[in-house]
């Protein structure tokens, strides 16, 4: 059995659906604090409602599957996680600390737990950061991640607990909402844009980022936890990434298909927290331990959202 914490999110929605699929509904129980929205969520498989600051629930919960694998996405982003540091720190590690142990005391054989860009800070090189460089996060949510990434390592050097993990960049996709992130414009512009509605960006619009098109990352999630343990070499979190772009360049590449999409610019606080991150991402020891290989840029996914995003209208953009 299964267990994905945080279905209900952006990504852990989508992934929940595509390990369904792989594994058999039956098989992956979907867990959030949170009752979920989607209703093919609740449709293609058990839910239960779970509090990861709750290790006796959770303990109760593992006493009635027989888990097998964790997948652990549940965490304040970065831009909510400045707005209540101490509860961000609280449910990123607490959160993090009851599924390790519950892991280690259900027998679980694999833990997935995502880290993120974010581990880096204003120091990182910003072009093609390399896998091991200067981290010195500036965000509660990062420095959260650097933690837990040297907890994972942790767990997997002492208990030899098989935990992978990836450095996700941004991710977009037209099947779930994200939810607090700095990257999250990125979302949003598309879904303006499908319906038909000019929009106003919190970033600069020459702020480029390293993005990431959800079905990408969700094969890089797989494939990480599908590839032998003898070649994972990396027991902290993977730098992956699909491509990196600027507001003015997504913007751009929406107008190719609504020529009459317009956007304007007005930065916010997460502009800082944008600027404090790299720019692209050396992934070369991830496409050498275990073949990672994005299929989308830009345009390719430009196409597929605005095809998808207009076959969800109308909606609340
Ligand atoms: C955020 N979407 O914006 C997340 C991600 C690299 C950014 O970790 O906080």
């Amino acid at each position: 059995m299964i267990l994905v914490i945080g279905a209900c999110g952006q990504l852990g929605s989508e992934l929940t659906l595509t390990l369904r699929t792989l594994y058999g509904a039956d098989q992956v129980v979907a867990a959030d604090i949170f009752e979920p929205k989607q209703a093919d969520l609740l449709a293609s498989g058990p839910f239960e409602k779970i509090d990861v600051l709750d290790p006796k629930g959770m303990t109760a919960l593992a006493a009635r599957y027989n888990f097998t694998q964790i997948y652990h996405l549940a965490a304040v982003l970065s831009a909510t996680g400045e707005k209540d540091p101490k509860f961000a720190w609280r449910l990123n590690m607490d959160g993090l600390f009851h599924v390790l142990d519950l892991a280690l005391a259900c027998g679980v054989s694999q833990v997935f737990w995502p880290s993120s860009i974010a581990v880096f800070g204003p120091d990182t090189p910003r072009q093609q950061t390399p896998q091991h460089t200067v981290m010195n996060p500036s965000t509660v949510y990062g420095i959260s991640k650097q933690a837990g990434e040297q907890w994972c390592a942790y767990y997997f050097k002492k208990h030899g607990l098989d935990i992978r993990s990836l450095r996700y960049p941004g991710l977009i996709g037209y099947k779930s909402l994200p939810g607090g992130g700095t990257t999250d414009y990125a979302v949003d512009i598309y879904r303006k844009a499908a319906a038909g509605k000019p929009f106003e960006c919190y970033l600069h619009q020459d702020t480029y980022l390293p993005m990431m098109y959800m079905p990408d990352a969700i094969k890089a999630t797989i494939d990480l936890m599908q590839a032998p343990a003898r070649n994972i070499s990396i027991r902290e979190s993977y730098n992956v990434s699909g491509m990196s772009f600027s507001p003015s360049e997504i913007a751009a590449s929406i107008q190719k298909i609504l020529p009459s999409f317009e956007i304007a610019y007005n930065p916010d606080y997460r502009q800082q927290i944008a600027d404090s991150w790299p720019q692209t991402i050396s992934d070369q020891v991830a496409r050498q331990d275990w073949g990672w290989q994005p299929a989308y840029d830009l345009d390719a996914m430009t196409a597929d959202m605005l095809e998808n995003l207009q076959q969800q209208l109308p909606f609340e953009a």
